[in-house]
């Protein structure tokens, strides 16, 4: 029997496999892809494992109501689609249409993303949407405007990595969050390249690096401007490369002189010597990168941190030039075509702004609606879960599992059980999907077709390669048949080529223009890069002419370093950030229903060293309670001198007694709105077993 060639439902990477259909129908094994540049055929466990989850064994397969009783039972899905929309209806009849919320997730295709936010404005008239990229890349997404006028996570394909001279990754575990991608970072090093990793702790990923640099966590902008104020004692600025590409230097200059590298020492925890060695490995070859992930944007200071490593970039002329720049390693499967075609607060399909008025009109006209109906921007993530229950009191969700992922969880749990009505669309039971009124079981990866868009803005095509089972739905078959219940007939096709062709016209001429890319250019040239207008060719390399700017310049932003939200003090006085280990995907919910997956990783742990084991009394494999301001978390100690001692991690893949977003802090970014999910301040306490 024939293969079909697909992509992975999990991370950014989405890696190409194929897929071959068992003689049921109803099952398919994967098999390697070997002719899919990204991934060359490797996968992780994660992409092994995948189609466990297409098991009726673990996801929902046909859609539930809350009864009078308070469980949730079985039922049709005309009772459960009439649910959900006199459930929106009566909210927005009695409170408005702003008291309707959407929340949806950086994992839906551009199909479901583009439709979700369409759904928002055109159906609901509400402009309370927003989504969980929030809470993912969001920092460097606003720092990618900031300085070059558009935001595409990678400028370059990831084949370029091995062929730089140096790459300095900043807080990005990728040989545990994307493990095919680790190639490239060996590759560079066989070829002469080096390599220095920033993270307080040594992970995986650190063992490959030649200089490992490990920073108090929330100081990643302090280190930035220490290494730039390194690169202009040293004379090693490109004053020609400064002088013809870029706005604003002398104020980003002064603003890193005042950073000089005792005071950056002290701040970050990172040896002088240690910081002269960085700029010597980055500034010695011709070229170089810098590429951040989670680990300094997922901080109250992101943007100004992503901002201070783009100026490092541009002082030294790595950036707009072959084989240099900043790009930033998105997370989600379609982490970035997620935050292009509207599912955000503020935005309209093609990366336009909601408040542009052209943009308006020219979206409008693709929708047939007059512009004028078209809502305003509205809240981000967390305020829009901060939200729930008070002026947002009935709420939409696709494609996230907040109670596990938002940051200060209790608080939103609470937030999310206060709603008067909650429907949420999802393939397993989540655990927020478990507080629904109404829950509606929709089809996966392997049996629907759609587009997403890779880290590298490649946007590809995942295929159709089984039945669904009977009970289930689409997302886009959902939207469809609740816009007609809520009087809009036409304009949410469930055919997903219909909707990237729709797609394509309302991003025609934005920034994120997909006008040229078709599902059949897709499958002939291993995927499309954006942008890619009408008979244009995709774009692999951005910037090398220009930047996206007016005035085709690089801007420098003046950044400073300022404290966490939250530091240590005598009562709280660690560190906590949080992240992943390789086994577990997100929230879990998918993950933690796949056997291989969990006999791996099975529970949540607290990292930490064994000088601050034995200062508080913690015993390698016991459970240890975590307190911070928001609550209490506890899991089993996992002690090892791979973290600094003043720090301790929790993974946030689990729900309950060990959920480290029961700790973390809300504090926003106040440009991105993203959560300060990797730094706060905890105490530790032996607990009871
Ligand atoms: N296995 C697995 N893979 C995944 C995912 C998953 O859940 N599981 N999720 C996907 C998604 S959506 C994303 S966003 C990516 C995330 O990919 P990564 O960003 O690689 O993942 P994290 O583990 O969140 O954070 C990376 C590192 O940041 C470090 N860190 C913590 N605080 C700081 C700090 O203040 N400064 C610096 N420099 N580093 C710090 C942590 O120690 C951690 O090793 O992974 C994607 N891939
Ligand atoms: N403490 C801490 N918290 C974090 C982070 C951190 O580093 N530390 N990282 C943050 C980041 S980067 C991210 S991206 C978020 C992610 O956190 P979440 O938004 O919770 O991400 P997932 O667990 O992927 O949730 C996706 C949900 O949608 C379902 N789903 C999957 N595909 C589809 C689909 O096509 N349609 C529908 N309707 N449902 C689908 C899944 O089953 C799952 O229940 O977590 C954030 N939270
Ligand atoms: S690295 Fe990411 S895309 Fe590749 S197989 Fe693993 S989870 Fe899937
Ligand atoms: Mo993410």
């Amino acid at each position: 029997m024939h293969t079909i060639a697909t992509h992975c439902p999990y991370c950014a990477l989405q890696c190409g496999m194929n897929l071959r259909p068992e003689a049921d129908g109803r099952s398919v094994t994967v098999e390697e892809r070997t002719g899919f540049p990204v991934n060359r055929g490797a996968l992780c466990g994660k992409g092994r494992t995948a189609p466990a989850v297409l098991s009726s064994r673990v996801r929902l397969t046909g859609p539930l109501i809350r009864s009078h009783a308070g469980r949730l039972e079985p039922a049709t899905w005309e009772e459960a689609l009439d649910a959900v929309a006199e459930g929106l209806a009566r909210t927005r009849r009695e409170d408005g249409a702003d008291a309707v919320g959407v929340f949806g997730g950086g994992g839906l295709t551009n199909e479901k993303a583009y439709s979700l936010g369409k759904f928002a404005r055109v159906v609901l008239g509400t402009s309370q949407i927003d989504y969980n990229g929030r809470f993912c890349m969001s920092s460097a997404a606003a720092a990618h405007q900031r300085a070059f006028g558009l935001d595409r996570g990678l400028p370059f394909p990831l084949e370029d990595i091995p062929r730089t001279g140096c790459v300095i990754l900043v807080g990005s575990n990728l040989a545990e969050t994307m493990p095919p991608a680790l190639r490239y970072l060996t590759e560079l090093r066989e070829n002469g390249g080096t390599l220095i990793v920033v993270d307080p702790r040594r992970t995986r990923t650190a063992e490959q690096a030649d200089l490992h640099l490990a920073p108090r966590p929330g100081t990643d902008l302090a280190l930035a401007l220490g290494l730039l104020h390194l690169v202009v004692a040293e004379g090693r600025t490109d004053e020609e490369f400064i002088a013809d590409r870029t706005t604003g230097w002398p104020e980003a200059r002064a603003a890193a002189m005042a950073h000089w590298p005792e005071l950056v020492e002290r701040i970050t925890g990172v040896p002088v010597p240690r910081l002269r060695e960085a700029v010597e490995m980055f500034c010695a070859p011709e070229s170089a990168m810098v590429l951040t992930a989670r680990g300094p944007e997922q901080q109250s200071k992101g943007t100004d941190t992503v901002g201070a490593w783009i100026n490092l970039c541009l002082a030294t002329g790595r950036a707009g030039r072959p084989l240099s720049g900043y790009g930033c390693l998105t997370g989600q499967g379609n982490g970035q075509g997620g935050r292009e075609h509207g599912q955000k607060a503020d935005q309209l399909p093609g990366y336009r702004k909601l408040d542009d008025p052209a943009a308006r009109a020219h979206v409008a006209g693709v929708w047939g609606v007059d512009p004028d109906t078209l809502p305003g921007p509205g809240r981000s993530a967390y305020e829009l879960l901060d939200a729930l229950g008070t002026d947002v009191r009935a709420l939409l969700l696709m494609g996230s599992n907040p109670v596990v992922s938002a940051p200060r969880a209790s608080h939103i749990e609470e937030r999310i059980r206060s709603l008067d009505f909650l429907a949420v669309a999802d393939v397993v039971l989540s655990e927020t999907a478990a507080l629904a009124d109404v829950v509606l079981p929709v089809t996966q990866w392997a049996e629907e077709t759609g587009t997403t868009t890779n880290l590298e803005g490649r946007v590809i095509l995942r295929r159709r390669a089984l039945t669904p089972p009977p009970g289930v739905r689409t997302d886009l078959e959902v939207m469809h048949a609740l816009a007609a219940r809520l009087g809009v007939e036409k304009g949410f096709p469930t055919d997903p080529e219909e909707v990237f062709d729709e797609l394509r016209r309302a991003s025609a001429g934005g920034p994120a223009d997909y006008s040229g890319i078709s599902y059949r250019r897709i499958a002939d040239e291993d995927g499309v890069f954006w942008p890619c207008p009408e008979g244009g060719e995709g774009a692999p390399r951005l910037f090398l002419d220009r930047f996206a700017t007016d005035d085709g310049r690089a801007r420098f932003v003046p950044v400073a370093h300022r404290d966490a939200a939250e530091v240590p003090d005598e009562e709280y006085p660690v560190l906590l950030t949080t992240g992943r280990v390789v086994s577990q995907y997100q929230s879990g919910a998918q993950t933690r229903r796949v056997d291989e997956l969990n006999a791996a990783a099975p529970a949540p742990f607290v990292e930490l060293h064994p000088r601050l084991a034995a200062r508080v009394g913690a015993v390698d494999g016991r459970s240890l309670a975590v307190v911070s301001r928001r609550g209490r978390a506890v899991a089993a100690a996992r002690i090892t001198d791979a973290i600094r001692a003043d720090t301790v991690f929790m993974p946030f893949h689990w729900p309950g007694e060990g959920r480290a977003n029961t700790l973390t802090n809300p504090a926003l970014d106040p440009v991105s709105r993203m959560p300060e999910f990797k730094v706060c301040a905890v105490r530790l306490e032996p607990a009871e077993e």
